[in-house]
């Protein structure tokens, strides 16, 4: 009881810490927002505005960048033994810094209203996604030569699984699931032969409907794209779309049907969904799906109190957990791990990359920015992807 307020205590102060430095940073964005928005006053009224909310959409961008930056410096603090204080892992209580931004904030309205109301007529809003929480669909495929037994990759085991929860069955009616697994591995690979077939063309495949386009051969650049596939009706991109992801991936590893794929991406078992946990779990180690279920979902409770900062190893890991909470059924002839090799190899306790919106506003002028960040190996993280609209 006492261990378990302790926790609370330590979160709370956390949070105050990072607010106080929210508060000091907060000063020097307001004045670099108050640098690029003096626009010369030629330009008419409407322009001005417009690139106005785009100089605030900027601002509300590297406001986010900073959250992100300031989270992995606070991850550079050693580990303290016992508690969820310090190293490197993001969980759900810690990304609240993730939480949407508003700016003026509202707390800050009294000392800031003489410089910011007045000398920024507009508004900003920033929201962060982690998208390591998520399965990477451009690390679905599987390698081997044809005449040997094709492996898949961890991505493709845990998309699998996921489309096999009962949430899914209303959208896969008279639809065999792997389906979803082959039109995506033949949609990135670079060649243009049917995989599953051994032959024929990827692109006959979308000849229908008098719509007529050809396959990428290359990877997804973002999650709508998911859309364009053919076993993709729009009730189950939306199902799917809250689990999965298309971030990270690199041009310059281009799929080879013959090889393994690159898998770029990780789930953070700190930070993934109820459905994503049970979808990491064996379905050969807990064939029925009620176990599985109920295995993530005691899993996600005990992260209530508990900041896992292993995969396996270290503690509190995933592995001891589940070791000890899902007992697999006592079969002396199956031997059978709760999670393959290929999906602990893509099991993470952090996060790398994320996505950002960030809104800018002017009277009716609105821009906002629509990027993905990634932090992996970096103090300043890595641009991904970048739109304005
Ligand atoms: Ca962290
Ligand atoms: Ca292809
Ligand atoms: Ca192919």
């Amino acid at each position: 009881m006492i261990n378990h307020c302790n926790h609370h205590t330590e979160r709370g102060s956390v949070a105050m810490i990072l607010t106080l430095i929210s508060i000091a940073i907060i000063a020097v964005v307001a004045i670099d927002m108050n640098y690029r928005s003096q626009v010369s006053a030629k330009i008419v009224a409407n322009r001005r505005d417009y690139i106005k909310a785009y100089e605030l959409a900027r601002a509300a961008y590297r406001w986010s960048v900073f959250r992100l930056q300031l989270d992995a410096n606070l991850d550079k603090i050693p580990a303290i033994p016992g508690t969820n204080y310090g190293g490197k892992k993001d969980d759900l209580m810690e990304i609240q810094w993730s939480m949407p931004m508003p700016y003026p904030l509202p707390t800050l309205t009294t000392t800031f209203e003489s410089q910011t109301t007045t000398s920024i007529d507009g508004t900003f809003m920033s929201i962060i996604t982690d998208e390591s929480a998520k399965i990477n669909i451009n690390d679905v495929g599987s390698g081997g030569l044809e005449t040997t037994r094709r492996v898949w990759s961890g991505a493709s085991e845990v998309l699998e699984n996921l489309l096999l929860l009962p949430r899914f069955q209303a959208h896969l009616v008279r639809k065999d699931h792997r389906e979803i697994l082959w039109a995506i591995e033949d949609w990135i690979d670079v060649d243009s032969v049917v995989n599953k077939l051994r032959g024929g063309t990827e692109d006959l495949e979308y000849r229908i409907d008098d719509v007529d386009y050809n396959v990428k051969n290359g990877p997804l650049y973002t999650k709508d794209e998911i859309r364009l596939l053919k076993p993709i009706d729009k009730s189950l991109f939306d199902e799917l779309a809250p689990f999965v992801t298309v971030y990270p991936f690199n041009i310059n590893l281009p799929y080879i049907w013959t090889q393994k794929p690159n898998e770029l991406g990780r789930i953070n078992i700190n930070t993934a969904p109820m459905e994503i946990i049970a979808s990491v779990l064996s379905r050969q180690a807990l064939p029925d799906v009620r176990a599985r279920l109920l295995c993530a979902q005691n899993f996600v409770k005990s992260r209530d109190t508990i900041v896992y900062r292993a995969v396996r190893g270290g503690e509190p890991s995933l592995m001891s957990f589940l070791q000890k909470t899902c007992s697999t059924p006592s079969d002396p002839n199956t031997n059978n791990p709760i999670i393959t090799k290929m999906v602990e190899s893509i099991l993470s306790v952090s996060s790398d990359v994320f996505s950002i919106e960030a809104v800018g506003s002017v009277g009716s002028a609105e821009k906002t920015i629509h990027a993905v960040v990634s932090r992996k190996d970096a103090s300043q993280p890595k641009l991904q992807y970048w739109k304005v609209l």
